[in-house]
């Protein structure tokens, strides 16, 4: 009886013991696969520097590589370095011999090795940020202005010469051609980073930063604020679209004319929804034609928006209702009060009216 006991509890022990073994080995292996995967993610995606689709970002991913091999090849000499003085011999030298070698080490490890490598480093990364630079050019580049805002981007087009063009957390530039970006912080320091075009640069509050990019051909991509800027930093997204100059020209223009005031105050079902705007909103928010603050986005074109919240919801049927009814906790923290004081009914016509807002 004790036998048997005795012998059940060894094999209950071996068996634990053999699932702890392949637990740990399961949990290796999906911490692998994981790591794998976020090391996978950086490689793709339209924000991914290393997929340039503009000279700043391609000049930028080369100092990227170059900085990558330096950095594997100085791993690799100290490892080794390292795994050989426990295989040295102990030499018997006299006090100025061992001085002369720590002397040595200084001058060749401390001094000529740092000041070779980063003489190197910089004949590339000079270069690269001079192309950033907004040096004066025969043919003066397009200026865009982008202002950081807690948590949401507003982007100024002053080419447009007959009137105001605004559009909140989305960029349409012309391809092909140098612009340069005018940057600053409304409130606290933002900083502006389109990665597959290059840069970045810090936007401060009462500063302008200037930033020569360019965009190879027509395509969409992804920004992020990369300057820690508060709760919501991370949840502070730019949609950036890069169009043919003669659509760049066409799309000014049409922001320009009196298109977008009338599709605001046009429809006459919309009527009960203009005045709520006007009650509760219209302190904040620019609707061209209703109201000019610049407290919150500029909604004038908020129904052909990809996204809400400067990226935190698609926007969808509905999405627009959705966000006025749940803003703080999609986006916890927001600078937009919540607005529990309206009704619902009210909210959805408000969140239909601004849908339709597709210039
Ligand atoms: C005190 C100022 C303020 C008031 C009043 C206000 N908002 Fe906002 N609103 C903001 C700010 C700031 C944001 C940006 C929030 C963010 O993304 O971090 C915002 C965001 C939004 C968005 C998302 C815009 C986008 O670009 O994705 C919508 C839609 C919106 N507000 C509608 C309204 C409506 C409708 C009202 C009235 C019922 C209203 N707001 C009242 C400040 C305000
Ligand atoms: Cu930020």
């Amino acid at each position: 009886m004790r036998l048997s006991l005795q012998c059940l509890t060894r094999i209950q022990r071996l068996t634990s013991i053999q699932r702890l073994t392949q637990q740990r080995v399961n949990r290796l292996g999906i911490l692998l696969a994981l790591l794998a995967g976020l090391l996978l993610t950086g490689c793709a995606g339209d924000k991914s520097i290393l997929d340039p689709a503009g000279q700043a970002a391609r000049d930028v991913v080369m100092i990227w590589w170059v900085m990558l091999g330096f950095g594997t090849v100085v791993l690799v000499m100290v490892t080794v370095f390292w795994l050989s003085t426990f295989k040295r011999k102990e030499v018997a030298r006299t006090p100025v011999e061992e001085r002369r070698v720590a002397r040595r080490w200084i001058v060749g490890g401390g001094i000529i090795l740092p000041v070779a490598s980063i003489i190197a480093l910089l004949t590339f990364g000079v270069p690269t940020g001079q192309r950033m630079l907004t040096l004066p050019l025969s043919d003066p580049p397009e200026v865009i202005e982008v202002i950081g805002h807690q948590w949401w981007w507003e982007v100024r087009y002053p080419g447009a010469e007959g009137g105001e063009v605004v559009t909140a957390n989305q960029l349409i530039m012309p391809a092909g051609e140098p612009i340069d970006f005018h940057v600053t912080g409304a409130d606290v320091i933002h900083a502006f980073w389109v990665p597959r075009l290059g840069g970045k640069i810090d936007m401060v509050p009462g500063r302008i930063n200037k930033i020569r990019l360019e965009a190879d051909e027509p395509a969409v991509f992804g920004a992020q604020c990369a300057e820690f800027c508060g709760a919501q930093h991370a949840q502070m997204q730019l949609y950036v679209e890069a169009v043919e100059r003669d659509e760049y020209d066409a799309w000014l223009t049409d922001r320009q004319t009196d298109e977008l005031s009338s599709l605001a105050t046009n429809e006459q079902q919309h009527e009960p929804a203009r005045e709520a705007f006007m009650t509760h909103c219209a302190s904040c928010h620019r609707v061209a034609g209703l109201s000019t603050a610049g407290e919150g986005p500029d909604l004038s074109d908020l129904g052909s928006r990809t996204s809400l919240g400067a990226g935190i919801m698609a926007m969808e049927e509905g999405a627009v209702t959705h966000w006025l009814q749940h803003h703080q906790r999609l986006k916890p923290g927001n600078k937009m009060p919540p607005h529990d004081d309206i009704d619902t009914a009210t909210l959805a016509s408000l969140g239909a009216w601004l849908e339709s807002l597709t210039p």
